[in-house]
């Protein structure tokens, strides 16, 4: 039928509004007179999803008729915020279906409002991972995304008497339109048990793996629509259930109980995502996890390859695994397990397939923050897989001892298994033992890689490690986000290309003087600034103007990202205008935003601070004309998008070497804001592409930092040494902020005083300096929005299509595959 066809498929305002009225009717089983607003957002997201289903299965036929190679991204984390306007933007149709809204007498921003994000992920690994997906499918490459499908995401946080209350994340509680069950698609997965020898048919020694738990995951696909172009790829997360093989009902006859409680367990798998962005000493549970999703994708490989290539030895020819930091390297003994005690493969052979299969990206330097798992944990769980890590050690080992004849040290750094204390497994040596290539997130952190963590790595093999800058999409935090910029942008620019072409920016340089265009340049900041303003009143009951320069650090809480560097010079701020309240000072809104770690005292305490401040500053009517502070309560995709935006200057203050990348900093300087920051991290790269002038640096050098290191750092001496130091931090002591109570805030300054290993003392006064110089600058509004005009010209190498673009071709070796539209 023709019409229905066109009702499924067509783009125009009259089919929108025929498939939204059907949707609500057929799907929903409501009249509008009666519809609820989440009725109406569950037709507006089918209307979308029917348009992208019919896309992906011509994708889906392209790539398996031409045997695509194919792309498989392993993450944990996939934090992947709401899909209604990504996808409406992607499909080409946000104009008409704001038109088909209207007519229909609709609220369109209501709509896209009612959507409960999916909140997958921790933090910047998770959105990198949402990115790259966006990518893959603009950039055209065959590509799945391979992860769990967590009943429960990252906690929502509430601000209560200023500290942190968690959540929890109920985002499946109204449906998910945008995933399609997949009952058939379902793997056992084994935990547990023992292995034993014996010999096959052909008298070969083989392994046996007898475990003792059995549970099922069954597959959630979610449609990826590349912006513009024909290509879907597929999201495909695994929920966790009890088994539905023979044997596992067999053998609870007449135990309903234990039945039920074996569902329960089966189902724990899957259901919460771990809230730490650090990994947690021996916890079964996200061992269980790991193993879970990794075992389940591989298996998925396999029977993929089977069905439509055939034999396993070109495996690695069909399939490239990237391994999103070491939470999937598991992959690396399973696919060993698989080839071998599953299909009957030599070792040889299977490492070899193995090898050439994987790839791995280090997201982390802090040596406390990389992953092992101890042998103990490790062999109660994977009995079969610690076998097979013992394996690939001791081969590895002998190359090593082979390489440096008589370096035993040498030997036990590199070990898979670490021997102090209690026996760890070494998750980051098993992936790069198991992977062709090795990549850091930015040049600074790549080189580090090299020669701090994985130095020995390098030495052996110089030639498998690589740097891919991190990126960020567009689409989402340029088009969907900031819609009155990316129409500016357009108009400057004179066509909308630089939407898949970011480096097309560049053309906005010319302009960056333009007075016309500075102009309207801060009129779509200012709109943005005040959207949020509306926001964060009806949110926090704090009122922000407008017209004010809004300060903004927004990021998951760590000490190593100081946002008590910025918290002290807020209170500088404060100081300097009570005792000198005729003082001239450039306004400014705080803007804060972040989770902290539930079980994170510091970082809890830090987020406790900010509001205790805030509440001082903000009734204070001799200061709080001045400055204003806010906390932006539970900041993920969805508030994210809401903030960068609106930011006049962006916050990115780590201790130089700590912070691998970085995403925040593109995101915002995408959007206009200006950067104070150190060189850190991807940091580094942005100041070089828009330039020095344009970029407000601060703080020590990674150089600087080890040398003040070695030479024994001592925060008390400086403390002492500085008199504004001093007084701010006596403020915080003398219970101000928290109604005279002198003990609140002492973990937090003791530590700064006699530890503070993310010397944030160290790097306070050249922050304060720079903060000067911001001041400054913004009191030239001509030179602060030719600045921005040039930031957001310059960014074209942070689009994650570049970042997709390097993968595909140093790294991954595939090619894009063009599905026509149509
Ligand atoms: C591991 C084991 C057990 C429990 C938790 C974890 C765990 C979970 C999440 C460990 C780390 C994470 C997340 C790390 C992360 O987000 N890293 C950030 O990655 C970004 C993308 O590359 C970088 O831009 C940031 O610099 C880096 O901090």
């Amino acid at each position: 039928d023709p019409v229905r066809e066109h009702t499924r498929t067509g783009l125009s305002k009259a089919a929108l509004m025929q498939a939204y009225i059907d949707n609500l009717f057929y799907i929903q089983g409501r009249f509008r007179e009666v519809a609820t607003p989440h009725d109406r957002y569950m037709a507006a997201a089918f209307t979308a999803r029917d348009r992208l289903l019919d896309r992906w299965l011509k994708s889906a036929q392209v790539f398996k008729t031409t045997h695509a190679r194919t792309v498989c991204y392993l993450s944990a984390e996939f934090l992947l915020g709401p899909h209604l306007l990504n996808n409406l933007v992607n499909l080409g149709i946000t104009r008409a279906s704001r038109e088909a809204a209207t007519e229909m007498d609709l609220d369109f921003n209501a709509i896209l409002e009612e959507e409960e994000e999916p909140g997958l992920g921790n933090g910047g690994l998770g959105r990198l991972a949402a990115c790259f997906m966006d990518s893959l499918s603009t950039c055209q490459i065959p590509a799945i995304g391979y992860g769990i499908r967590y009943e429960f995401g990252i906690f929502d946080q509430a601000i209560e008497d200023g500290w942190q209350v968690e959540k929890s994340d109920t985002w499946l509680r109204n449906g998910n339109p945008w995933e399609i069950p997949r009952p058939k698609i379902r793997f056992p997965v084994l935990y547990g048990g023992y292995t034993q020898s014996y010999q096959d048919q052909d008298g070969r020694a083989r392994t046996r793996w007898v475990p003792d738990q059995e549970i099922d995951g069954m597959a959630y696909d979610t449609p990826v629509l590349g912006y513009g172009v024909g290509n879907v790829n597929l999201l495909r997360l695994w929920k966790a259930e009890a088994s539905q093989s023979f044997d596992f009902q067999a053998f609870n006859v007449g135990d309903y109980y234990g039945a039920v409680h074996a569902k329960i367990e089966a189902e724990t798998i899957s259901k919460v995502l771990y809230p730490n962005d650090e990994p947690e000493a021996g916890k079964a549970l996200r061992l269980k996890q790991q193993f879970f999703f990794v075992s389940c994708s591989l298996q998925d490989m396999i029977r993929l390859h089977l069905n439509t290539v055939g034999p396993l030895e070109t495996f690695a020819d069909k399939f490239v695994v990237q391994l999103n930091d070491t939470h999937p390297s598991l992959a690396v003994a399973e696919l060993m397990r698989l080839l071998m005690d599953e299909q009957g493969m030599e070792w040889e052979p299977a490492w070899d397939i193995t090898r050439r299969t994987f790839c791995y990206t280090n997201h982390t330097l802090l040596p406390e923050a990389l992953e092992t798992w101890s042998v103990n944990l490790f062999e109660r769980l994977l009995p079969r897989h610690l076998e097979i890590v013992y394996e690939i050690n001791r081969r590895f080992l002998d190359e090593v001892r082979m390489r440096f004849l008589g370096d035993e040290s040498r030997v036990a750094r590199m070990s898979l298994i670490a021997e102090e204390g209690v026996r760890r497994v070494r998750m980051a040596h098993l992936a790069v033992v198991g992977s062709r290539a090795v990549n850091g997130v930015a040049a600074l952190h790549s080189e580090l890689v090299k020669t701090t963590i994985l130095k020995d790595f390098h030495d052996l093999w110089p030639e498998k490690f690589h740097n891919v800058t991190n990126g960020v999409t567009p689409r989402r935090f340029m088009v969907v986000s900031n819609p009155r910029l990316a129409h500016l942008i357009t108009e400057v620019c004179g066509d909308d290309r630089w939407i898949r072409d970011l480096g097309r920016l560049r053309e906005l340089e010319s302009h960056a003087d333009d007075p016309e265009v500075q102009a309207r340049w801060r009129q779509v900041k200012t709109a943005a600034k005040q959207d949020l303003a509306v926001w964060l009143r009806q949110n926090t009951g704090v009122e922000l103007n407008p017209a004010v320069m809004f300060d903004v650090l927004a990021k998951r809480f760590h000490e190593y990202k100081r946002q008590h560097l910025s918290i002290l010079h807020v209170i500088r701020c404060y100081q300097r205008l009570k005792q000198n309240p005729g003082q001239e000072m450039v306004p400014r809104a705080f803007v804060f935003g972040g989770k902290a770690a539930p079980g994170y005292y510091l970082a809890k305490l830090i987020i406790k601070l900010i509001n205790s401040v805030a509440e001082v500053i903000n009734h204070d009517p001799q200061v709080n004309g001045s400055i204003r502070v806010v906390f932006m309560p539970d900041f993920n995709v969805k508030n994210g998008q809401r903030l960068y935006p609106a930011a006049d200057l962006s916050e990115q203050i780590s201790l130089a070497g700590k912070e691998a990348s970085g995403t925040g900093n593109m995101k915002f300087s995408m959007n206009g804001a200006l950067t104070i920051g150190t060189l850190d991290g991807a940091n580094v790269e942005i100041r070089e592409e828009v330039g020095a002038e344009n970029f407000f640096l601060f703080g020590m050098t990674v150089d600087e930092v080890r040398q003040k290191q070695s030479a024994g750092y001592r925060p008390w001496d400086i403390y002492n040494g500085d008199p504004e130091l001093k007084a701010d931090i006596d403020l915080i002591s003398s219970g101000l902020f928290s109604y005279g109570d002198t003990n609140l805030f002492r973990p937090l300054t003791d530590h700064l005083l006699h530890q503070d290993p993310f010397m944030v003392l160290a790097d306070y006064r050249a922050y304060l300096d720079c903060q000067e110089r911001v001041g400054a600058v913004w009191r030239d509004p001509a030179q602060w929005d030719r600045m921005s005009i040039l930031n957001v010209a310059r960014m074209g190498k942070f689009s994650s299509d570049r970042a997709i673009r390097e993968y595909a071709e140093r790294i991954w070796q595939i090619e894009p595959l063009p599905v026509a539209l149509n």
